[in-house]
Parts: structure tokens; C-alpha cells; sequence
């Protein structure tokens, strides 16, 4: 979808916004009432997990079924590295990754630092339904991964294994906006009984340090979900989004009767208004949807896009950003 910039100084934020015309929708706040659902959105440009996810839905299956079935195509498609099989490793050459997962109920699973098998999302739903415990870990996760019959798979690629040789060569650790964080997903859904889960599933930064973990599987950070209220999920660099817990942060001003859209433009407010904010290294994203099934998107930088799924309709959306 091309994007047609122009400027709006936004109430909220006091400054400039670059507010792309090709997502007028959103600044309406797209209205719906429920008879709207199923309605299905992710982080990225992702129409194949959300065509996916919404199929889940259309037959009637819960939200949390279509979140799971939604991630898993990323999870499994080889050339997204940055979730699951195919993912850029960290600098070690491991591939690690991290998922969460939250249901209509307020119950969530979590998988960290998981080595050797590709669907996270789905491990980390078991974890929710099977034990006792929100979050497992490392080696941990893993034998409980293979007790449950998840299958041991090698998920460096060579196309992910030459890019990692080619940046030993020069070993420079920078993130790089939009770039070794693009394709992150982030998923929510409300389905046809207006119940509201989310996942969210990654590699995390390629090249990071052996055991580096960001915000994707933190209940609150990556995700948060209140099936009274909304829910949100984050992409970008995940070590902001913890500092400012910013998905739980996004359902609490929804909660205050902030839109989607306003919520996700104030968390990323509290990111870049910080004292001493680097924040032109670096992107984080937000997206978010309320009980009324409306939607908002915002990230720091441009060409951060959002896919949303309903009546029928499959499209990517560029979203609005604050660095303009
Ligand atoms: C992380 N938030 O590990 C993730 C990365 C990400 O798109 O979102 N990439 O920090």
C-alpha cells in the first residue's frame, strides 16, 4: 500500500507526526460494533497468518486457536528470519527463540531461549494448558517441548547460517531499524463470541548475545491481554518495550477510554519523551485492538505496517509513526 505523507500536529504527543493518508482509517478510529468479528490483526506485513488465523475463526474456532494456527505459518516459514525455523541466530550461531501467549481468561504461556524447534506459539500455549507454571526456559522447554511430541529440528537455514558467517566478518552489534527487526509477529484476535487472545512469537535480535532475551515472551512487555478491555502487542527493540512495560501499558489507557490508536500513540510517547532517548536508533511498534473490535497501530520511525483481517478483508496498513 503506498504511503502518501503529509503532517498533523497530533494533540497528544505535541509534535510532529508523519501520518501517511493510506491510514486516514485508522486516525477515524475505525468504529465497529461487534457484528464486525472475526477480526484478526498482526504486526508486519503477514496476510498468509492472518489468512490463516481468520479461517480458524470463520469456522467458529476460538481466538486462541487462531492465534496459535495464525503464528505457526511465520513460525514454519523459512524465509521470515525472524521467527521460528529460518530465524538469523544469535552470535554464537544459535538459533533461540521466544514466544507468549494469552487467552480470553487472563491464563498465558510462555516460552524462552527455546533451541531446536520451530513452533514456540504452540509450545508456549502447552506450557499455559499442561503445567502449573506461566514461563519455562532453555533446556527445560525443551525436554517439555519433547515430552509432548514436539519433534528436535535443526532451524539455522543456510540462507540464515551465510548471513551470520558474513557478519562475523565484521562482528558490529547495532540494531538497525526496520531491518534485523522486521517480521516479528505479533497477533490478536476477537472472535465470533467477542473473546480477545493474542500471541507473539520471535527470534529476537539476530546477533545477540548467547542467552539474550527481549520483550516478545514477557506477559505485559511484548503482550498483554484484557478480555474486558483490549489487548496489544509490541515489535522493535525489545529492551524498550520492557523498560516501559509497554503492551500492559497500552490495555491500561484503554482501559481509561483511550482508543487503540491514542494508547499505542502515548506508550510510544513514554519511550521517546525519556531523558537522554536515543530513540533514532532504534523502532518499536505497537498494535492494539478493544472490545469494540476498533484498531490502532503507531511505531517511533516509518515503514512499520499492520495487517488486519475482517469483513471478508485481507490488508496491510502503513502506520502512522512519530519521527517524521
Ligand atoms: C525482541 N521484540 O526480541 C523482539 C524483536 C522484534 O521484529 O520485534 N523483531 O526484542
Amino acid at each position: 500500500m503506498k504511503r502518501r505523507g503529509f503532517l498533523k500536529k497530533s494533540s497528544l504527543l505535541g509534535v510532529s507526526i508523519g501520518m501517511p493518508s493510506s491510514f486516514a482509517r485508522s486516525l477515524k478510529e475505525t468504529q465497529t460494533d461487534l457484528k464486525d468479528s472475526p477480526i484478526v490483526i498482526a504486526t508486519w506485513n503477514v496476510k498468509n497468518a492472518t489468512k490463516k488465523a481468520w479461517e480458524v475463526l470463520k469456522n467458529g474456532g476460538s481466538s486462541l486457536d487462531a492465534i496459535e494456527q495464525g503464528c505457526m505459518v511465520e513460525e514454519a516459514d523459512e524465509n521470515n528470519q525472524s521467527v521460528g525455523k529460518g530465524g538469523l541466530p544469535d552470535r554464537d550461531g544459535n538459533v533461540t527463540l521466544d514466544a507468549c501467549i494469552m487467552n480470553s481468561e487472563g491464563n498465558c504461556g510462555s516460552v524462552i531461549f527455546l533451541k531446536n524447534i520451530t513452533h514456540a506459539i504452540s509450545v508456549a500455549r502447552k506450557i499455559m494448558e499442561d503445567t502449573p507454571h506461566v514461563m519455562l526456559a532453555g533446556e527445560g522447554a525443551e525436554k517439555f517441548a519433547y515430552s509432548r511430541g514436539y519433534l528436535e529440528e535443526n532451524l539455522l537455514t543456510e540462507k540464515s547460517r551465510a548471513n551470520w558467517l558474513d557478519w562475523k566478518k565484521t562482528s558490529k552489534y547495532k540494531p538497525i531499524i526496520n531491518i534485523e527487526n522486521h517480521d516479528t509477529i505479533g497477533m490478536l484476535a476477537i472472535d465470533n463470541n467477542g473473546d480477545i487472545s493474542g500471541g507473539c512469537t520471535t527470534s529476537g535480535l539476530a546477533y545477540k548475545m548467547s542467552g539474550r532475551v527481549g520483550d516478545s515472551p514477557i506477559i505485559g512487555s511484548g503482550l498483554f491481554i484484557d478480555n474486558e478491555v483490549g489487548g496489544a502487542v509490541a515489535t522493535g527493540l525489545g529492551e524498550e518495550v520492557v523498560k516501559t512495560v509497554g503492551s500492559f501499558l497500552v490495555v491500561e489507557l484503554m482501559r481509561k477510554g483511550y482508543s487503540p490508536q491514542r494508547a499505542c500513540e502515548e506508550a510510544i510517547k513514554r519511550i521517546v519523551s525519556k531523558k537522554n532517548s536515543n530513540y533514532k536508533d532504534f523502532q518499536v511498534a505497537y498494535i492494539a485492538i478493544n472490545k469494540k473490535g476498533e484498531t490502532g497501530s503507531f511505531s517511533i520511525h516509518k515503514d512499520f505496517s499492520m495487517t488486519e483481517y475482517r469483513n471478508n478483508t485481507n490488508q496491510n496498513y502503513e502506520s502512522n509513526y512519530f519521527n517524521n
